[in-house]
C-alpha cells in the first residue's frame, strides 16, 4: 500500500496511529507532541508516564485517547548537530522502529509528521528524504498506508536546485503567464474561461478528472502507436487497446511483475486489481501517469498511455509540465516526483 504526503494537522487525522516526535522523557513538551498531547487530552500523559521514557531512535506506543486515531507511537528524534553525530542513522531508526510497532499492533494506516524537522532542528529537506526512503523500503514488504503530514508548508522545500530547475523548466514551457484557458465540462459541455490563477485554485479532482483542455491549447495526442519505431501492423493492433490492456502488455515487455509495477506507482493493491480485471477502467490521471512513470516510458509512449485513458499532457498547466521535467530527465523515481509536485501545489501521483 502506498505512501501519501498531505497537508494537514496530524491531530485531526483518522488513520490506525500518528507518530509523535516526542522528547526522552515522553512526558510532553511543545510542537506537535503539544498538540496531540492537547487534542488527546490528560488521560495521554498518564499513560506516558508509566512508560519511563524513550531513548533516541526508538519508540514505544500508547492509545489515542480523544484523539481521532487508536494509537498514538512516540518516537524520540535526534538533535541535529550539524550532521556529523550519527543524527541520519537515529532519525531512520525513528522511522522503522515506528513502523515495526505500527505492524505489530495490527495498524493498517499510520501518519508521520517530520520527525526532528521542527525544535530538534534537522534540515527539512533531508528529513523528508530519510522519511520517504525508509518508509518506500518498508512498504516494499509490508501493507500499510503511509501518511507523511506537512504541517508547515513555508518552511517546506525541495532542495533549492531541483525547484529552481522545474521552475525554470515550468517557465519555458507555460505558454503565457496571463493566458486564459478556455475549459469544456464534459458532462455538459459547456465551456468556461478561466484564469490561471482560477485553474491552480480548482479541486485537483475538478481540474484532472472533468475538464479537458481544448485543443486550441492542448498538444495533439499522436493517434496511434507506442513507441516511434512501431510498424505499421504494431500501431493498427494496438489502435483498440484499453488503457488496462496496455499497461498490463507493458508489464510484460519490461519484465516486471504485478507487484513491481504497482509498488513503484505508489498504486494500492486493490485499485491494481480492479484495473486488471476491467479491462475497460477509466483511471484518473494521476493513477495513469503513475504507472506511466513506473514503467519508465518514454514522453511519447506516456502519451499514448494517457490516451488511452482519455488523457492528454499539455503544456498549459504546471502539473503536466513538472510531469514532462521528471520524464524528459528520466527521473522515473514517482516519490520525488511527488516531493516536487507537493511543493509546487499540485495533485500527486498514484494512491
Ligand atoms: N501536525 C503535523 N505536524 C506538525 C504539527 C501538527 N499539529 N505541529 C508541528 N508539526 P517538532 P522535533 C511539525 O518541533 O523537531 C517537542 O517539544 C513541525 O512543523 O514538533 O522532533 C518535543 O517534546 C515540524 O516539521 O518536533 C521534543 O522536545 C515537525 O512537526 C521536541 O519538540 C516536527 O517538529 C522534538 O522536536
Amino acid at each position: 500500500m502506498p505512501l501519501k504526503l498531505i497537508r494537514q494537522d496530524i491531530t485531526k487525522l483518522e488513520c490506525d496511529a500518528i507518530v509523535n516526535a516526542a522528547n526522552s522523557t515522553l512526558l510532553g513538551g511543545g510542537g506537535v507532541d503539544g498538540a496531540i498531547h492537547r487534542a488527546a487530552g490528560p488521560a495521554l500523559l498518564e499513560e506516558c508516564r508509566t512508560l519511563h521514557g524513550c531513548n533516541t531512535g526508538q519508540a514505544k506506543i500508547t492509545g489515542g485517547y480523544k484523539l481521532p486515531c487508536k494509537y498514538v507511537i512516540h518516537t524520540v528524534g535526534p538533535v541535529w548537530q550539524g550532521g556529523g553525530h550519527s543524527e541520519e542513522k537515529l532519525l531512520r531508526s525513528c522511522y522503522r522502529s515506528s513502523l515495526l510497532l505500527a505492524r505489530e499492533n495490527g495498524c493498517e494506516s499510520v501518519a508521520f509528521p517530520l520527525i526532528s524537522s521542527g525544535v530538534y532542528g534537522y534540515p527539512k529537506d533531508k528529513a523528508l528524504k530519510v522519511a520517504v526512503d525508509e518508509i518506500t523500503a518498508f512498504l516494499l514488504e509490508n501493507e500499510m498506508l503511509v501518511y507523511i503530514v506537512i504541517y508547515d508548508k513555508s518552511a517546506f522545500r525541495i532542495s533549492e536546485k531541483l525547484f529552481n530547475d522545474i521552475a525554470t523548466f515550468i517557465d519555458d514551457k507555460y505558454v503565457d503567464e496571463h493566458f486564459r484557458f478556455d475549459f469544456r465540462n464534459r458532462a455538459t459541455g459547456e465551456s468556461t474561461v478561466l484564469s490561471d490563477t482560477a485553474m491552480l485554485s480548482l479541486d485537483d479532482d475538478e481540474l484532472i478528472g472533468k475538464t479537458e483542455i481544448l485543443p486550441s491549447f492542448s498538444e495533439a495526442p499522436r493517434a496511434v502507436g507506442s513507441a516511434p519505431s512501431a510498424s505499421l501492423d504494431d500501431a493498427l493492433k494496438q489502435i483498440d487497446e484499453s488503457f488496462s490492456e496496455m499497461l498490463l502488455r507493458k508489464i510484460d515487455e519490461k519484465g516486471m511483475t504485478d507487484a513491481e509495477c504497482y509498488k513503484k506507482a505508489n498504486i494500492d493493491r486493490k485499485l491494481f486489481s480492479k484495473i486488471r480485471s476491467d479491462l475497460h477502467y477509466k483511471p484518473k490521471k494521476t493513477t495513469a501517469l503513475a504507472f506511466a512513470i513506473a514503467l519508465e516510458l518514454s514522453l511519447d509512449e506516456t502519451k499514448d498511455m494517457l490516451m488511452k485513458a482519455g488523457y492528454a499532457l499539455s503544456h498549459s498547466n504546471k502539473f503536466d509540465i513538472i510531469i514532462e521535467y521528471f520524464i524528459s530527465n528520466k527521473n522515473y523515481n514517482v516519490f520525488e516526483i511527488n516531493e516536487a509536485l507537493f511543493a509546487f501545489d499540485q495533485a500527486l501521483l498514484g494512491v
